[in-house]
């Protein structure tokens, strides 16, 4: 039987089946008399319609996927930053026009009713925007897969700015329900903690195999989401474990007449899927944070040996028909519960059981910073995990054991290979781990790919430099352009077709209109359109006016020193001198007037990047409150930074700051979709920056600093940026009102700590080493923006030069080239 043969209603796509189906589902599944429905009754009705319309594509792709017994991806990540899901599944099934006027015959506005959506934020920042960007390629590609993750309750913190100052206030997304999701209480896996390990005796034993007992266990219980493709009826899941108690915690504590203390405990192992860890890259060495990688490692790799043994009897064809991609180290532990069940649930030998994992697995990395390292102690691994232990240490073993023989045994080698980091407190180096376990490993742009082998991996790369390779980002098209830039999208529409959503090389085509008038205004009007739509939610938000006309120079990351917000606020402060100093003489102010904004939010124990936020606020009321400033220079804090509130901010900018120290920035794709959306970009020679300065033409970008050697040279031979400061009369006056207070007055010392790590405690990150070339590249930047006809045609050929920087390309490249996969075929 075919779905649409069994006797359903299938949902019609016209504007008077959706009224009908909008009306049910308020009356029947929210409940509501039309009379008493607010706002977010209609979302939760209309939502639930939508929805409706994914599920005959989910199930005849799950079908399909079956029947063709295709080999499936399974991307492990702790983060999926998804943001809102309205618009984009309306885009992606076609019916906004439709819904639209269906709700108008409400009297409902839709677009009032999107914004009522609350994001998704389950992820921190660009690791987990990027798994989410992926699952959309994945699905519109046809890429037979499945996200795994955590069903956080609490995802990234929201931020308020109260005096200036950051404030985090947790983030309940699941207040009103989350109607994109289906609850899946038949799926539940068991998953262990802590206990100790027997080993397993008699004649059915194994070598090697063991048991783990005396666990407490918790269950992991799957949510799925359904991932539209982009103009193709195949979808993929999102299955995220939320954690259920086990029913002997209650009963135990019950029957010993315990009834709160069963319901405490209840509580305490549920507290695993809570709250999203919002760090973004210091590692936090907390036991909390190791139980939920394991949580979710475990429940995801149980499911997918599940699902594999439904179609086959023995463990041959593993990894024909399995890959398991690791979004960094975070699910590294899925590697050693593959090898645990293979070996003590299945009863494989070890050499059968690794020989299936190096096929399966593959890594990504996302950073070299080595205080970004994920390790665990061996201790507390031991403690939690002690199974899991014990197989490290005897990967451990083995891949040394090999090494000897190759090369002799050589101690320092050793050391360095080692899984264990014996240099203080024992502790496991999980990439370490990732890389043993990987047939491929990938860094995320050109330049970290090569500095991964350099660096971190140079001694993993001359063992095994056939498992090195590189996969540059990307960023999906359909949500970055079509969804967050209805102007710019509706032009491209008109003048190149539609297609560049599937196929964003087809942006080529606009080179040439690069030279005609009329397109460059159009161009022009639609970046205007941008700004306004930006400038208003300032000032609803802010109550700041902004001028659309003056450039829209934008920074929006995570706050980190190494992407040196501190760079961009050095040159506001030196323009604000500039306008003053001219003021003073009497002299026209002979200056181009900029918008600059920020947002970003700081994980919540880094000071340093806390004290950064509370600067350019500061900054921001000190330049914004001066009458002598005028229009001709304001900067903006955007508070609580998120994918929605980016769907507004890329569109709007005429210039994307992309400044990070040469070397740290993995890869960047706020970099993309700003270009992507007609920005310009002032940029180091960072990350992917490298390669849009390829794709757009040298002449079309502004690159400044001192490159990745450079700066290896800089710091080599002994950095004094206390000398830069002494020379440079500008930046002198820059730092010096920054550290005398001219921007906190009622408390002068507050930013002594900025001006000390910059001058005096070696200015880690080399801001003073690029300070003169970045100020050299932004009067570059203001003479190009004087000339507005050749700055359009520039952010044209920025857009030209970005079809390389779709996420489609970069899974088409990871399907092709790491999973060896084959797109489902629908029928
Ligand atoms: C690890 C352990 C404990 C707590 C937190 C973490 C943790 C969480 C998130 C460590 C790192 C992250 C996130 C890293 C991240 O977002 N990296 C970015 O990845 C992007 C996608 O590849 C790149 O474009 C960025 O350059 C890189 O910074």
């Amino acid at each position: 039987m075919t779905i649409k043969d069994f006797a359903y209603d299938h949902p019609d796509r016209d504007v008077a089946a959706f009224k009908r189906a909008v009306a049910n589902k308020l009356i029947y599944a929210v409940g509501k008399d039309p009379v008493a429905a607010s706002q977010d009754d209609w979302l939760n009705a209309t939502s639930q319609a939508v929805r409706d319309q994914l599920v005959e594509r989910w199930m005849m792709t799950t079908r399909a996927n079956y029947a063709q017994d295709l080999k499936r991806v399974y991307y492990l990540s702790m983060e999926f930053l998804i943001g809102r899901t309205f618009t984009n599944a309306l885009l992606a099934v076609d019916l906004y026009d439709t819904v639209r006027e269906a709700l108008a015959d409400f009297g409902v506005d839709m677009s009032a009713l999107s914004e009522r959506e609350p994001d998704a934020a389950l992820g921190n920042g660009g690791l987990g925007r990027l798994a989410a960007c992926f699952l959309d390629s994945m699905a519109t590609l046809g890429v037979p897969g499945m996200g795994y993750g955590i069903r956080y309750e609490y995802g990234m913190f929201r931020q308020r700015i109260v005096d200036g100052q950051q404030v985090e206030t947790p983030d309940y997304w699941l207040t009103r329900g989350n109607p994109w999701e289906f609850q899946r209480p038949e799926v539940n896996y068991r998953v262990r903690f802590g206990g100790h390990v027997q080993k397993r005796e008699g004649k059915n034993a194994p070598y090697g195999a063991a048991d783990w007992v005396d666990t407490h266990d918790v269950l992991a219980v799957a949510y799925d989401t359904i991932i539209p493709g982009y103009g193709t009826q195949a979808t993929n899941t999102l299955r995220l474990w939320s954690a259920r108690a086990t029913e002997e915690i209650d009963l135990s504590a019950f029957n010993r007449g315990n009834y709160m203390g069963a319901v405490q405990s209840k509580n305490q192992s549920e507290n695993v899927s809570r709250v999203l860890y919002p760090d973004d890259s210091t590692p936090s060495g907390r036991e909390l944070r190791l139980h939920q990688e394991y949580f979710f490692c475990s429940a995801s790799v149980q499911d997918l040996l599940r699902r594999y043994l439904r179609n086959h009897k023995t463990f041959e064809q593993l990894s024909e028909k399995v890959s398991i991609h690791l979004n960094d180290t975070h699910p590294v532990l899925a590697v050693p519960e593959l090898m645990r069940l293979l070996l003590d649930e299945h009863g494989l030998a070890w050499d059968e059981a690794w020989a299936h994992t190096q096929k399966v697995f593959s890594y990504t990395n996302h950073t070299l910073m080595h205080e970004a390292l994920e390790t665990w102690p061996v201790e507390m691994l031991g403690r939690i995990l002690p199974r899991h232990l014990q197989i490290i240490y005897d990967m451990n073993a083995k891949f040394l054991a090999t090494v000897t023989q190759k090369v002799g045994n050589d101690v320092e080698l050793m050391r360095r290979l080692s899984l264990v980091d014996e240099s203080g407190e024992r502790r496991v180096r999980m990439a370490y781990v990732a890389v043993l376990a990987s047939h491929s490993i990938n860094g995320v742009s050109g330049l970290h790919s090569e500095l991964m082998k350099q660096s971190i991996f140079a001694d993993f790369d001359k063992i095994f430099p056939e498992r090195f390779n590189n996969k540059t980002n990307g960023v999906t098209p359909r949500r970055w352009l079509a969804q967050a830039n209805p102007p710019l999208a509706g032009l491209l529409d008109q003048r190149i077709g539609k297609g560049w959503r599937r196929d964003l090389s087809q942006l080529e085509a606009l080179r040439p209109m690069a030279a005609q008038p009329a397109f460059v205004r159009a161009f022009r009007h639609a970046k205007r359109e941008n700004k306004l739509r930006l400038a208003n939610w300032v000032e609803q938000h802010l109550k700041i006016d902004l001028d659309t006309d003056a450039m829209f120079d934008v920074q929006v990351k995570r706050i980190h020193e190494y992407k040196r917000q501190l760079l961009n606020v050095l040159h506001v402060v030196a323009r604000y001198h500039r306008i003053l100093d001219a003021q003073a003489a009497g002299a026209p102010v002979d200056i181009v007037p900029r918008v600059v904004v920020f947002a970003g939010k700081a994980a919540s124990a880094y000071a340093m990047a806390k004290l950064v936020i509370r600067l350019i606020n500061d900054v921001a009321s000190t330049i914004n409150a001066d009458a002598r400033v005028g229009k001709l220079l304001k900067v903006v804090f955007l508070p609580n930074y998120s994918v929605s509130l980016a769907e507004i901010i890329m569109p709007a900018a005429d210039l994307s700051e992309q400044i990070s120290t040469a070397g740290t920035e993995a890869s960047g794709t706020g970099n993309m979709k700003f270009a992507l959306n007609g920005a310009l970009t002032i940029g180091t020679l960072d990350g992917a920056n490298v390669e849009m300065r390829e794709n757009v033409g040298p002449e079309n970008i502004f690159i400044f600093g001192n490159t990745t050697p450079e700066v290896a040279d800089i710091r080599a031979r002994g950095y004094q940026p206390r000398d830069i400061y002494e020379e440079n009369a500008e930046l002198k006056r820059v730092l010096d009102a920054i550290r005398d207070g001219a921007f906190s007055p009622g408390e002068p010392a507050r930013y002594q700590g900025i001006y000390d790590a910059l001058v005096n405690w070696g200015d880690h990150y080399l801001l003073l080493a690029d300070y003169a070339s970045y100020v050299a590249k932004q009067a570059e930047v203001d003479a190009l923006y004087r000339d507005s006809d050749a700055w359009t045609r520039m952010a044209i050929l920025n857009v030209a030069g970005m079809g390389a920087f779709s996420s489609d390309r970069t899974i088409a490249q990871y399907a092709h080239e790491i999973w060896n996969t084959k797109p489902v075929v629908l029928g």
